[in-house]
């Protein structure tokens, strides 16, 4: 054999590295919020939730005109009644990366004028 020790390490080596870069891929996906049509009077978050699938650490994107709404990450008592006064969060950059690290359903709402009430509000469920 021409080469045993060294071989082995390299290939370990290789070996770590692929499953490094699939664990990464697997862990990381970034959801754009509502899908093309963003964060939005107008759009359906219950069915754009439905439809789709949200794994702990993936980044929730919300694209949106800061002028014009923000997000805010609150209790499902607040989401229910949309009250605004009381966020776990808050953002306001009109292009939020909202992470949630562990499994669960989590609520997300618009704290801008009627904009709850009126549909701008989102539950993801988080999990495997
Ligand atoms: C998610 O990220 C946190 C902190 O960055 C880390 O401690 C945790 O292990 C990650 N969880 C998963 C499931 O990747
Ligand atoms: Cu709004």
């Amino acid at each position: 054999m021409a080469c045993q020790g060294r071989c082995n390490a390299v290939r370990t080596v290789a070996v770590l590295l692929c499953v490094m870069v699939l664990a990464e891929a697997a862990a990381a996906a970034v959801v754009n919020v509502g899908g093309t049509k963003g964060w939005n009077l107008g759009v359906n978050y219950q069915t754009w939730a439905s439809s789709t699938k949200v794994r702990p650490n993936d980044s929730l994107f919300f694209k949106y005109d800061p002028r014009l709404h923000n997000v805010m990450v609150v209790s499902k008592a607040d989401y229910d009644s949309c009250k605004t006064t009381s966020p776990w969060s808050k953002h306001t950059s009109g292009k939020d990366s909202i992470k949630f690290t562990k499994s669960g359903t989590y609520y997300l709402i618009c704290g801008i004028g009627t904009h709850c009430k009126a549909g701008m509000k989102v539950a993801v469920t988080v999990r495997w």
